[in-house]
Parts: structure tokens; sequence; C-alpha cells
């Protein structure tokens, strides 16, 4: 860390308590924010990471009325849920809290209650949405129509999710509100706004001149903002759920969510720290550090920060907002509503003991510089070919091979080598890189890194062949294990950040009693004569079964929502009655059925159609199998021109119909009928 600062505050982004949460929400804030802070604390740093839920917006009070139970209900579960997963993944949060709790509340009220006095709002009348049927106020999700900038439907008041624009409700084309689908009206409130144009010049200097470091992504949208001009910004929401906005005359009105959550990190640090949480704001040789999703970056880089420079009382501004893009699944953006996402709770229940194996190929493949994709081969494949086979592995092989010469303790080692002086060289060349990509927020390049470490093990237990030394030469043994053992323990340091539990039981097998990034790459890190545990297995093969579970489940998945949203497609041009008689439709009896070589889609069957037998193949080979065909009656045309396909001469064509998930059904009589009738 650079030596300005004497400690760390890290924050991570508050989730909304309407649902649980999924893979994204830990690709993109949580296991970055967790890997940064455990290697700040394995460095001996002053670090407290911040979390906690955000219970109030709309999104909690569209949830409970979705399920007809209140607000609290709802923030009451999924607060838990949430806890709980963030728990069970390891994430080291010094505090986990929720802006519902009674602090909270008191420090937003009190924040509101200074810039107002200090006349950092301006106070406004104007025209908003409202909702003649529900009698109340649209703010924010409550309405949904189409984005003014890139014209997708479904833009939410306050934020179009497609491209990601931030949005004033006026804005939105075709309004609808979300709670009765009626046609907004406009109608006069008021509101205290945070105006933003007065903090223009500070925020475009902060930024845009003193930190040119940011990510692209995250300096590229600051500057677009500042750029197009800031405006004031409604720090005001007519709703009933929330924090009571603390002055005369504003019954019936609450903070809006996105001015109180950003405050539920100091109310947070404040539960954990009540005596000095003020060194983690105001001090300027704290270090602070937002960890986000790119949607909320301009909350996290000019409206909090603008909110902090209004309240003064020198509460620093972040050092660095090292935001991430999205995480998506199997190919599509995950969305909580279309059911599209990996919940980590029914992760944990699919794949028990297996958290490191995520937070492996959420690291992995991390959203860091472009959205990414999730699939479940590659998560398999990480699993079997890196976790098992590299890492797994040679810690497996250096620790059995030490049971097996010297009875599980660490031998002394000798003179040391070329190979062993090259290998000691590399793992420090190693640790300089890891270090130099943890402290610049590189996480992906930083796993690599450390698996490096596992690599360049394997590749010096291959070099030396220590189980064929021992036939002539166990002292050169005794060096390379030592050796192998040294750098088991810096794949353990190396690993704490990403893989903790792995790392917990690695600490236990190699008699470590604590981790600090100092020992890492050290060749005494463990002293000769240490004993060491059973040799116990870090990673498990994924099978292909356990995989395919998952990619059955994903498939129905899809298929509900094809069926939730069908629209049957736009009925054909008008035809004359002579047009459809020229068709000749008849019932047929199936008399055989079966597949056709080479060709994946087709069946061919024998019909009988009262006259004689005829040839005719069908597409619904996916569909079906042939034999359950065989004795069914269909519906064919059977004046079709006769068409040859792979060989074989079909005469006309079976009806199915082809549904909203895509499968394909043979229409058939509603009872028995004679083969040959005709259907009109
Ligand atoms: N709850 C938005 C989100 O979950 C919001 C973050 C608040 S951070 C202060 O994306
Ligand atoms: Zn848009």
């Amino acid at each position: 860390m650079d030596k300005k600062f004497k400690r760390t505050l890290v924050t991570t982004a508050l989730p909304y308590a309407n649902g649980p949460v999924h893979i994204g929400h830990l690709a993109g804030v949580y296991v970055p924010a967790d890997i940064y802070t455990r290697y700040l604390r394995l460095r001996g740093e002053d670090v407290v990471m911040i979390g906690g839920s955000d219970e109030h917006g709309v999104p909690i009070t569209i949830k409970a009325r979705k399920e007809g139970v209140t607000p609290q209900d709802i923030v009451d579960r999924y607060h838990k849920i949430i806890k709980d997963s963030f728990e069970e993944f390891g994430i080291s949060f010094s505090v986990y809290s929720r802006t519902s709790s009674e602090l909270h509340h008191q420090t937003a009220s009190e924040f509101f209650r200074r810039l107002y006095d200090n006349g950092q709002f301006v106070e406004q009348t104007s025209k908003q949405l409202y909702d003649p049927e529900a009698k109340q106020f649209l703010a924010d999700r409550y309405v949904t129509g189409e984005c003014p900038h890139c014209h997708s439907e479904g833009a939410y008041g306050d934020q179009c999710e497609k491209c990601g624009t931030s949005l004033s409700a006026n804005d939105l084309i075709n309004p609808k509100s979300a709670i009765s689908g009626a046609t907004p009206e406009l109608r006069e409130t008021h509101h205290w706004y945070l105006p933003l144009d007065r903090w223009q010049p500070a925020l475009s200097k902060w930024i845009l001149e003193e930190h040119t470091e940011w990510k692209p992504n995250v300096y590229g949208q600051c500057k677009s903002w500042i750029d197009l001009g800031l405006q004031p910004r409604a720090v005001s929401r007519d709703l009933d759920w929330g924090v009571p906005v603390p002055v005369e005359g504003a019954e019936g009105k609450v903070l809006y969510v996105w001015f109180d959550a950003p405050i539920g990190y100091i109310s947070n640090t404040k539960e954990i720290l009540p005596d000095t949480w003020e060194t983690y704001w105001k001090d300027p040789e704290t270090r602070i550090i937002n960890f986000i999703g790119k949607d909320n970056i301009v909350f996290h880089c000019i409206v909090f920060p603008a909110m902090l420079m209004a309240y003064g009382d020198n509460f620093q501004l972040p050092d660095n907002v090292p935001a991430n893009e999205f995480l998506n699944l199997e190919g599509d953006k995950i969305s909580t509503s279309r059911n599209w996402a990996i919940w980590l709770h029914e992760y944990l229940r699919d794949f028990p003991g297996k958290q490191d194996v995520l937070r492996y190929v959420l690291t992995a493949n991390a959203p860091e510089t472009k959205d990414n994709d999730f699939t479940w081969r590659d998560f398999q494949t990480r699993n079997n070919s890196e976790l098992v086979a590299i890492l797994g592995n040679f810690v497996n092989r250096a620790v059995v091979l030490t049971h097996k010469y010297f009875d599980g303790v660490v031998p002394a080692a000798g003179n040391l080598t070329d190979i062993d002086n090259e290998a000691l060289a590399e793992l420090k060349a190693i640790k300089e890189r890891l270090t130099d990509n943890l402290d610049n927020f590189r996480f992906r390049e930083g796993l690599k890194e450390a698996m490096n470490i596992a690599r360049l093990g394997n590749k010096y237990l291959q070099d030396t062949e220590p189980w064929k030394l021992a036939k002539t030469d166990m002292a050169r043994v005794a060096t390379v294990l030592n050796i192998a053992i040294q750098i088991c323990g810096s794949i353990d340091i190396a690993c704490e950040p990403f893989l903790p539990f792995m790392a917990g039981k690695l600490k236990t097998m190699l008699g470590l009693e604590k981790l600090e990034w100092a020992d890492l790459g050290k060749s005494d890190l463990i002293a000769s004569g240490t004993k060491l545990g059973e040799a116990q297995l870090l990673f498990e093969k994924i099978e292909d079964e356990a995989i395919n579970a998952q990619l059955d489940r994903l498939d129905r998945i899809k298929k509900e929502n094809q069926v939730k949203n069908f629209k049957p497609e736009p009925i054909a041009e008008t035809i004359d009655l002579s047009v459809f008689e020229k068709a000749d439709l008849r019932i047929g009896t199936v008399v055989e059925c079966k597949p056709v070589k080479k060709a994946k889609k087709l069946l061919q069957f024998l019909i009988d159609d009262g006259l004689e037998q005829r040839t005719i193949l069908s597409g619904i080979a996916e569909h079906y199998k042939a034999e359950d065909l065989v004795g069914k009656q269909v519906v064919f045309i059977a004046n079709l021109a006769p068409r040859e396909i792979r060989g074989i001469v079909s005469n006309g064509m079976i009806l199915s119909a082809l549904n909203a998930d895509g499968s394909l059904k043979v229409i058939s009589p509603s009872a028995p009928s004679t083969p040959g009738a005709k259907v009109c």
C-alpha cells in the first residue's frame, strides 16, 4: 500500500434486500473486495470491510406488493438469506448490517438535515408522473417505458438496464405504471434537490485531473457525465418506505434510496467502530476503496462524493472505485425476473463445500474490463484441469512424498543446485507480479500468478524427479522435498485471498500457524523438522452428471421463459377459400416410423392413407421417439409435390403445432378416424 496511507476502508455495494444474491453479485463486487481485503490483512494493514443490505427504495416495495406482504417482511427474509450466503462464501466483512437499522436512520437523517441547514439543497416544485388508479406518485422503478437513449422497452424510471443510462422518469417514452399498468399523468409535487452543478468544478478536478489512474471504464463514465454538465438531482421521493425526510412539511416523503444507501457505509462503520469510525472517514491518511458494479458508478463517483463535499467536516472521498462490468450466464444477461441466474444458496445446495471452486472460476473470468460469460462447462474445466490437476496435484505430490520418504517430517535442505535456485528466484518474481496485480485491482491476473506457483511446483518436481532420486541419493531428495514444501507454503499464502477454504486446509496440513504476505517466497517458510498433517485432497473432480443437471435446469428455465413471454405470430395475409381448398388434408395412420441415418431431425413415416401406404419425412425426431408414433393417427397434406431429402422421396407433409417452448406436437384427430378421411 502507498506510504501516504495508514489504513483502508473497503466498501462493497449494498445489495437490495429484495431477492437472494447470485454469481453476478459475487463476481462483480464481493469476491474482488474480499480478495483485496484479505490481501491487505495478510500484509498486516489496518483494513475494515463494510457491507450491508440496502433495504429501502422501490425494489423492495415492488417485491412486497407482488407478494402481498410488508416491505419489512421482504427485507427481513432476504437480509438473512443474503447475509448467510456471503458468510458461507467466506466474504470476510468486518460488518454486514442493514439500512433499516435505527443507527442508519439516525445517521442518514442527520446527514440530510445538515445539508438542509447549510443551504446545500434547492427545493423545487415540478410535475411528476402520478398513477391515478393506485393514487400515488411513480418514483423510479414504479414506472417503466421505452428508454429515450437506446429505445429498448422496459427501462425503469431511474435507469435503463439495457444501456446502463441513468434516467429521469419523465424522460421515458410511453411510460406505464408498474403498479397498475395505467398510463400516468403529471401532477405537481415538491422535492429537495442536490445541485450537482455546484460541485461540477470540484468533481471535475478531483476525478478528471487527480484520478487518471482509475479504470478506464470508471473514468470514462465519469468523464461523459461531467462533460454533459451535471444537473441538480432530487434526493427525496413521495413514498412511505424509507428514511423520512427530517424537515417540516415533508409528510409522505422519504429520502431517495440512493441518498440514504451510501450513507449506509458510514452507519455500518459506526456500528462496529463507535469510537473510532471517524478516523476511517475523515482522516486523510485513510484510503477509501468502493467496490461496485458498473451500474453504480455515477452514484459512487459523482453523487455520493458531492454529498460528502456538501457535508464537509473533512469527509474523505474514495481513492479508487474499481467497478466491474457485468457477468453473463451461458451467453445471456443475468436476470432476477427471468430467474436466469445461479443463486448462491442453490449453488451451495448442489455443490456443498465447493465455495472455493466458484470463487476461483468467478475470479478467473472476472468481468474486470468487459462483460464476461459464466458457463458450466468452463466451470467444470477450470475445476478439473486447473484446481485438481495443477494445484491439488502438486500439493498432494509434495505432501505424499514427504510422508513416504521422511514420515511426514519436513527434511532439512542441503546445498542448493541451479535448478533449486532458479525455482526460488522464479517464486520471488511471481510474488512481485502477484503483489503488483493485487495492488492495482487486477485480480484475474493475480489469480493466474498465484496458480503459476503451483505450475512452478509441478515443473520443479517433474524436473528433479525425487521418486527416482530416492533410489540413489536421499540427501538430494531431502533438499527437493524441502523446497517443494516451501513452495506449498507460498501457495498457501498467495491463494488465501482467492481460495480461503483451501488455504485453511493447507495451512493445517503444513503446520503453519499464521499466514503473512511477507513470508511468501521465502525459502525457510516452513522449518525443517515440522511434522506435516495427513495429505488431504484439496479439490475433487466434478463429473459430467453434476454439470448436465445444471444445464438441464437452465434449459428448463429458458423454456419456461419462452412460454411466459410467448406472443403468437401475427396472422398471415388473408387468402380465398379456394386457395385453402387446393391443399388436400387427410387423416393417416402411422404404420411404421424410424429415424433417418445422419439426419438428426428427421423421422421417416410409412402412412396408411386408405388407398395405399406412402412415405413421408418429418422434422420431428428431436420431439418424439419413433416407436411411440406407430399406430397414431396424423393429419397430412396429401397432394404436395414429392420431394427428395437424403435420398428418400417424401410424399406429403405431416402437420404439427410449433409451441412456445419450441416443441413440436403432431396433430391428431380427437377420436379414431378413418384413414384417408378428408380434413375439412
Ligand atoms: N442497492 C444498487 C444495487 O444493488 C444499490 C447499491 C447501493 S450501494 C450504496 O445495484
Ligand atoms: Zn437504454
